[in-house]
């Protein structure tokens, strides 16, 4: 015997096994697409399979409030300063088991202490091992976080900083949100000289090519390597300047590709 397509909402009901009001107020909620058919509510058998795998699959946790993120940057903040690994890696463990994105992560409590300790070093207040030691911290944190996303990937796209920029976790944070954002993302580091990016994009599958520049003189290397991109190999290039954040990085890549 096969099976009917359409069904009525008293069947579907009893199906999803609860009761026929719970079934209809779920129709009149817009939860459950249904056609009245003769004064008659009925629901294709497709749309049922989808609804039940929708109710089945539980959703994901409240992403942390921006009060929360505050204080968590805080946290991360002294944690860096001190070079407290363990106290690190609590804070970001606890806010991605909590559903804070990689973006969101970067952007609210690992960049702003970077900056801060960036500006601290030039006033003269942080050491540079205080520096050396909150980087490389977050280098290994970031290289922990390592999103797979289900789904199909939107394309690849290869991520560097320009040749005499040796800030290389710029690359690491906009890889790390890519990838979080279904990109296949070739990753190359810092200091990449234009003749390595073009050789590269000429034998490999490249979409869409994201430079970071944060080091002096970085911004304006970067725009003539993507002056030298966008000519020889004809493929977008984005440029990452001081201050401009991965989630406007993910916008501009969706809208590039
Ligand atoms: C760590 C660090 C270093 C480390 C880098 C180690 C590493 N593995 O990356 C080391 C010690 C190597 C270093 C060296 C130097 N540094 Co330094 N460094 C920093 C520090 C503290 C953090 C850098 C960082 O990661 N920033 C990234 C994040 C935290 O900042 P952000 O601006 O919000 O970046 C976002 C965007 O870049 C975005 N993004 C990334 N990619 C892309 C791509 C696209 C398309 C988009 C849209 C967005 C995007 O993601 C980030 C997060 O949201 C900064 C402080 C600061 N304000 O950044 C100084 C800083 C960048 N350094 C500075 C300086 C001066 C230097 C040196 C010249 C020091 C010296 N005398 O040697 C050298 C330069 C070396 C070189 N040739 O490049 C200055 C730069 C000043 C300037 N006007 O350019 C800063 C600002 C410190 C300061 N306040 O003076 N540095």
């Amino acid at each position: 015997m096969t099976q009917q397509s359409t069904i009525g909402l008293d069947e579907a009901a009893e199906e999803l096994g609860v009761h026929y009001q719970t079934a209809y107020r779920w129709v009149r909620a817009g939860k459950l697409a249904a056609t009245k058919v003769d004064g008659r509510y009925c629901v294709e058998r497709s749309e049922l399979d989808a609804f039940r795998e929708r109710r089945a699959t539980p959703a994901p946790p409240p992403e942390p409030s921006a009060v929360r993120l505050d204080r968590q940057r805080l946290a991360m903040g002294r944690a860096l300063f001190d070079g407290d690994e363990t106290k690190a890696r609590e804070i970001v463990a606890r806010l991605t088991s909590n559903g804070t994105s990689v973006a969101r992560l970067i952007e609210e409590v690992l960049a702003p202490p970077l900056v801060d300790i960036g500006s601290a070093w030039h006033r003269g207040e942080a050491t540079i091992f205080v520096e050396h030691r909150a980087t490389a911290i977050v280098e290994r944190i970031l290289g922990g976080l390592s999103p797979n996303p289900r789904g199909r990937r939107r394309g690849v796209v290869l991520v560097a900083g320009v040749a005499g920029d040796r800030h290389s976790l710029p690359t690491l944070m906009a890889t790390a949100a890519l990838r979080e954002d279904n990109w296949t993302v070739q990753h190359l580091g810092a200091d990449v000289p234009v003749d390595e990016l073009v050789t590269f994009i000429e034998g490999h599958r490249v979409d869409l090519v994201v430079l970071s520049a944060v080091g002096p003189g970085a911004v304006d290397r970067a725009r003539q390597a993507e002056e030298r991109v966008v000519e020889v190999n004809g493929v977008p290039v984005l440029v990452g300047e001081p201050g401009v954040s991965v989630g406007r990085l993910l916008e501009l890549a969706r809208a590039a590709v």
